[in-house]
């Protein structure tokens, strides 16, 4: 049974206290919900990432997720973070190829490959994101596109490596623009990177990987995109960053 997966992307937010306080709420508030193989991953900018592991300790199924690391293993790489530095701390996950990352600091599927790699390499699971633009959506085929992003960044690794991998879909035309895929638009795509999957590692091993959704998932549109066969959870930013809304999401799942 793959796991459901409910993750906070705090983005560039929060301050040293707010940080806390919001970590302090969601524990506090959400402990309970979340059971099972159920699991929650917060991902607050790297500078929390210490101060925050304390704070989830007593919370087994919280974990948490650097936005990024460096495709280099170590060295004159000034202002990076390595996947062994993440492994150091206890971070479990690290988001790979988010769109902000594709489009503000030019990360191509290769480059991705190469972070794919190093997370792997140091016991880090990478969180996998791929997702098409709304011009691709309209002209392209944007299901082959979002395809091929798995297949660039993901399809060298082996059967045991791929098993680590958590993929997230975050269409990037629903990216904090308070426009969600719909449940059937999401679970569209979700279906067909299964499919993708199936054909290259079996349909059992892409029955194990668990697919998120991402962009403007909300406590009010959390349940119905989660029901769905193919999405395991879900990738939140704006909605992550309060913690009452949050929690409901979680709950949804
Ligand atoms: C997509 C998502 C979280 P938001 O980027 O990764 O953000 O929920 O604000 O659209």
């Amino acid at each position: 049974m793959r796991k459901k997966i409910v993750a906070g992307n705090w983005k560039m937010n929060k301050l040293a206290d707010e940080a806390v306080a919001l970590t302090s709420e969601l524990v506090n508030m959400a402990n309970d919900e979340v059971k099972g193989d159920a699991k929650v991953i917060l991902c607050p900018p790297a500078i929390y990432l210490t101060t925050i592991k304390k704070y989830i300790e007593n919370s087994p199924n919280f974990s948490l997720a650097a936005q990024n690391c460096s495709d280099k293993v170590s060295g004159a790489f000034t202002g990076e973070i390595s996947a062994a530095m993440l492994q150091s701390i206890g971070v479990e996950y690290v988001l790979i190829g988010h769109s902000e990352r594709r489009q503000y600091f030019n990360e191509t599927n290769a480059l991705l490959a190469e972070k794919v790699n190093t997370a792997l390499a140091n016991g880090v699971s990478p969180i996998f994101c791929c997702g098409e633009s709304l011009d691709q959506r309209q002209n392209e085929d944007f299901i082959g596109f979002v395809k091929n992003q798995l297949t660039e960044s993901l399809f060298h690794l082996s059967t045991e490596q791929i098993l680590s991998v958590v993929i997230a879909y975050e269409p990037i035309w629903a990216i904090g623009t308070g426009l969600t895929a719909t449940a059937e638009q999401a679970q569209d795509m979700h279906a067909a990177l299964r499919a993708h999957l199936a054909d290259k590692y079996g349909a059992a091993v892409a029955e194990e990987i668990s697919i998120l959704y991402g962009g403007s998932v909300t406590a009010a549109s959390a349940p119905e995109l989660f029901a769905s066969p193919d999405i395991d959870g879900g990738l939140v930013g704006g909605a992550s960053l309060k913690s009452r809304e949050f929690t409901e999401i979680i709950k949804a799942r």
